[in-house]
């Protein structure tokens, strides 16, 4: 025990729980905390300039890092300023602590400028919302705060950290971390009827979702898809590396839309999920994405999406690596000789279709490589044959993104982060924490020109900091994704050829301007090759980039 303020004792129990880096924004209830701050050595403070970015930077430092991360901001517009990307982060089921310095309880009564009750603002979006009332709960309040974002299944908790807590003394026990043994195995006898199942089926898919990024199942889905001869799709909304894009089995993403879903998903007899969504769309459809009669056999590390919206043959709750070891055991003992050589050629047949669709693809974006203005596929296939290979990808390329998963080699769980809640703003500032999390890896964020402008401040981040991280804003004037929806409608818009509140024109935003204006060095460039060497350029950089890229505005399918 020590007589400690509730100020140094939040810094210390943050590096009882491995946090370096607090990711905030400040104001007079913060006060007490900058101040232990001005003396704190081992705890980097880094200043976003608006609470969505900040946000974000500390999403894209969880999951780029795989650990916990911690932000605090101030009172109740602090963190509504934040809630958008904490939306982000809670779909993404990232560990973040999130903190709000409150009002002293001597004086929330009077209801203060800026005050309002925090925790039931948060509380939607997090697995845990509470405020420390007394100091001596404080040591229990983190580490169980800590404990709970890094449980399955993980994602954003929340704490309201009054100022009379952190200003006043007690003697306390500080406590220590629990962290909750992550490789928990399911069902031995669920997995022997997966197997069976799995060996059943003559057209197996296997739809790999985050949990395998998650827990680093890669050799393992890798086996068991080989095995199978299963081709594989990302998730629907495909924000990890959750099987290796330049595996001849990876057959890129799914396009979202339930007619073009259905049918990918009518070749096949079973759908194995592994930590994948079924479904996330966008928009509602007259035809269910799911073919009846589909045998669905699923493994997730969360209960509630397993058997969510469509009933699972097999559901089975466990963390993923765990599972598929067991279930590989399972599979390999099961398989006949003849199920394995019907595999084989499944396999050999798959990987064939995969590399002809790969050939047209490239084939189509070759034929735009030298355009002028930049066309969407072209610039993304000139990205994917020039980033290093141990690039970690950043995207938020909305309507520009076709082609990307299949074009950039992403190859391990931690290479790929894209946006899973749908929340834009999220990837500027998300690559600025994945660069933090990840300093030795070169990080790229392709973002759209309409999402940039939601957390653009973040960029003096960037500069400020020295993070490297090369933003290429993917420029088409527009929230052309929008445009291209309202097209499809074929309604008022597409008749009159007017697309009301999606133009980003008169002005023109200038994003050279601006990222200088923040520090920030940056250069327009007008044509694919010179995208991809300033890409370059960029990467040997010990500062932050920013490349304008001039793009094709049109929307309109040819
Ligand atoms: C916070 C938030 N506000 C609004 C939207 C609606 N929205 C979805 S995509 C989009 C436009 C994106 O524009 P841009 O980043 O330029 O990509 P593009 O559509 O041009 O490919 C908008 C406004 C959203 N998803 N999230
Ligand atoms: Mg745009």
């Amino acid at each position: 025990m020590a007589v400690m303020a509730g100020k140094r004792a939040f810094l210390e129990l943050l590096k009882q729980e491995g946090v370096d880096i607090i990711f905030g924004n400040p104001g007079t209830t913060e006060l007490p905390l900058m101040d232990a701050l001005a003396v704190e050595t081992k705890l980097r403070y880094v200043l976003g300039l608006q609470e969505a970015g900040v946000m974000a930077m500390a999403d894209g430092y969880a999951q780029a890092g795989g650990r916990l991360a911690v932000t605090n901001f101030h009172v109740a517009p602090g963190l509504g300023n934040a809630m958008g990307m904490l939306y982000d982060a809670k779909k993404a089921g990232s560990p973040i602590l999130v903190t709000a310095g409150q009002h002293d309880q001597s004086f929330t009564f009077t209801e203060p400028i800026l005050w309002d009750e925090l925790p039931p603002i948060a509380r939607p979006l997090v697995k845990w919302s509470s405020e420390v009332q007394r100091l001596v709960e404080l040591p229990r309040a983190i580490h169980r705060a800590a404990k709970t974002a890094l449980a399955m299944p993980t994602g954003p908790v929340f704490l309201s950290l009054p100022g009379d807590v952190l200003t006043s003394e007690a003697d306390l026990e500080l406590g220590a971390p629990t962290r909750v043994a992550p490789r928990i195995r399911g069902d031995a006898e669920a997995i022997e009827r997966a197997a069976a199942r799995l060996l059943d089926a003559r057209r197996p898919l296997i739809m790999a979702g985050d949990a395998v990024a998650h827990s680093r199942a890669h050799p393992e889905i890798v086996t068991i898809a080989e095995l199978l001869g299963a081709p594989v799709h990302p998730e629907g909304v495909a924000n990890t590396a959750s099987f290796p894009t330049s595996h001849p089995l990876f057959k890129g993403a799914l396009t979202r839309q339930a007619p073009i879903m259905r049918a990918a998903l009518e070749q096949h007899d079973l759908l194995f999920s592994v930590g994948g969504d079924l479904f996330t769309m966008s928009l509602p459809s007259e035809v269910d994405p799911m073919p009846p009669g589909l045998t669905v056999v699923h493994i997730d590390a969360d209960p509630w999406e397993l058997g969510k919206n469509y009933p699972a043959e097999v559901a089975i709750l466990g963390d993923v690596k765990a599972t598929l070891k067991d279930l590989l055991e399972a599979l390999e003992t099961r398989m006949t000789a003849a199920q394995r050589a019907v595999a084989r050629t499944r396999s050999e047949t798959a990987r064939a279709a995969i590399a002809a669709e790969l050939e047209k693809l490239k084939a189509r974006a070759r034929a735009d490589a030298t355009t002028v203005p930049i066309k969407p596929l072209a610039l993304m296939h000139g990205i994917g044959e020039m980033l290093p290979a141990d690039a970690v990808l950043i995207d938020e390329s909305v309507s520009s993104s076709p082609g990307l998963r299949q074009f950039v080699r992403s190859d391990d769980p931690q290479s790929f982060f894209g946006l899973r809640g749908g929340g834009i703003g999220w990837g500027l500032p998300a690559a600025i924490g994945a660069k933090l999390a990840l300093p030795d890896r070169p990080v790229v964020a392709l973002i759209g020109d309409g999402s940039a402008m939601y957390t653009c401040q973040a960029l003096w981040t960037a500069a400020h900091e020295s993070v490297a991280v090369v933003f290429v804003i993917i420029n088409n004037a527009s929230y052309r994704i929008l445009k291209q929806r309202a097209n499809a409608m074929r309604a008022l818009a597409a008749q009159t050829d007017l697309y009301v509140g999606m133009e980003l024109v008169n002005p023109r935003i200038d994003f050279v301007a601006l990222a200088r204006s923040l520090g920030v060095a940056a250069e327009r460039a007008t044509t694919v090759a010179e995208v991809c060497a300033l890409i370059k350029r960029g990467i040997g950089a010990k500062q932050p980039q920013l490349i304008d890229a001039q793009m094709d505005t049109g929307f309109k399918p040819v």
